[in-house]
């Protein structure tokens, strides 16, 4: 007899308007008002977050300060404090872990869990996506949406479709009414390039994807075909893969000899500045704080650190930022045999994440 493997039971959390929420949670005064979290609006900063008051003005994440407030002239704007979403993320994941270890962390607010099998033997996938929001709410003060499905994509879309405080069950026979209607953008790794290149294409919700061939597909996307055609079809067979976001990002080298002069130091972090940024623009992410690290020939190493308000936009800020540390080492006087370059404090701007950028084909093209 053929055997047919039980459908996995996935949920995928995401808290509601996170870092505004939490900025909301410690100033009830604010309630109900348009806020944004981000940099002061003259600055060139891009906003967090938007709460949902402010989202109704047009405002999103991704979009300038700037713009922000022409959209919305009352608009609040407050600076984000990472330490708190990190201290609430660190809360939100050690309840994840009460249910189940395979917990694949996408954000410092979202996750994907696998509860087929689970540490409290729950049957019911629903109960525990209700009993997990419960919890959280209970330890944080902050609500957060489920998607419940039996694969990861439409558990994603499935926690969107509610929010905020939202809780959604999309049981395999439901799974290809409930995709159908939508528009491609919505699915995971599908982002503005691709949509548009799609839109061109006639394909504007997954319906119109479904109509499509793999042939078609594969010719037209590459590799990222395969991936689309099985979509169009609520198919995604990627695992829950426990991942923690990597908290720094960075070059350094040892110098085949000794570096006595500040010139040939500077093209190094020059180099080292372009390499490391294109790493973290590759993962979609902009970093605040820059570390400079400096061996010198006696084996000393000494870092210098400095964090800014604002994101490091460009290699040439990153590199600015490693010259201006720099000047707070005696590299110059004495000789340096290692040099290196460590980004850290991100924004994890997942809108510019483009769909060769997301980490879920980096995972299962590996
Ligand atoms: P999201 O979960 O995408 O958004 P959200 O939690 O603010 O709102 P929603 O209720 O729609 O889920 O992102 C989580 C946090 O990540 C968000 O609060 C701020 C941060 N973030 C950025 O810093 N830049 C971005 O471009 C996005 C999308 C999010
Ligand atoms: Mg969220």
């Amino acid at each position: 007899m053929e055997q047919v493997a039980a459908p996995r039971k996935i949920i995928h959390v995401d808290m509601d308007m996170f870092y505004a929420a939490v900025e909301l949670r410690d100033r009830p005064g604010l309630r109900g008002k348009p806020l944004v979290v981000g940099g002061r609006p003259d600055s060139r900063s891009v906003a967090t977050t938007a709460s949902y008051e402010a989202r109704k003005f047009g405002i999103h994440s991704g979009m300038s300060c700037a713009q922000a407030r022409r959209l919305c002239p009352q608009c609040l704007f407050i600076p984000p404090d990472f330490k708190k979403y990190r201290h609430v993320s660190e809360q939100i994941h050690a309840i994840f872990r009460e249910y189940t270890d395979l917990v694949e962390s996408v954000s410092l607010d979202e996750a994907y869990l696998d509860v087929t099998r689970n540490k409290k033997n729950e049957p019911s996938a629903t109960r525990l996506a209700r009993e997990i929001k419960a919890r959280i709410f209970a330890a944080t003060g902050l609500t957060a949406s489920a998607g419940v499905a039996a694969n990861m994509f439409v558990a994603k879309i499935a926690s969107d479709a509610r929010k905020p405080d939202g809780l959604c069950v999309v049981r395999p026979e439901q799974v290809m009414a409930f995709i159908r209607p939508l528009p491609v953008l919505k699915i995971p790794g599908i982002g503005r390039v691709t949509d548009a290149q799609l839109a061109k294409l006639g394909i504007r919700t997954v319906a119109d994807l479904e109509k499509c061939s793999l042939d078609f597909l594969q010719e037209q996307f590459g590799k990222s075909g395969r991936y689309f055609f099985d979509i169009a079809r609520g198919i995604d067979e990627r695992p829950v893969i426990p991942w923690h976001e990597r908290q720094s990002y960075g070059a350094e080298e040892t110098f085949a000899s000794d570096i006595a002069k500040q010139g040939p130091l500077l093209d190094f972090l020059r180099d080292c500045a372009g390499r490391v940024f294109m790493e973290l623009q590759e993962e979609g992410k902009l970093a605040r704080t820059v570390t400079l690290k400096i061996k010198y020939a006696d084996f000393q190493l000494v870092t210098r650190r400095q964090t800014f308000a604002d994101f490091l936009f460009s290699s040439e800020d990153v590199f600015r930022a490693a010259c201006a540390l720099l000047e707070r080492t005696e590299a110059g006087r004495r000789p340096v045999r290692l040099a290196g370059i460590a980004l850290s404090n991100f924004l994890p701007a997942r809108q510019r994440v483009e769909l060769a950028a997301a980490p879920l084909f980096k995972k299962s093209d590996a």
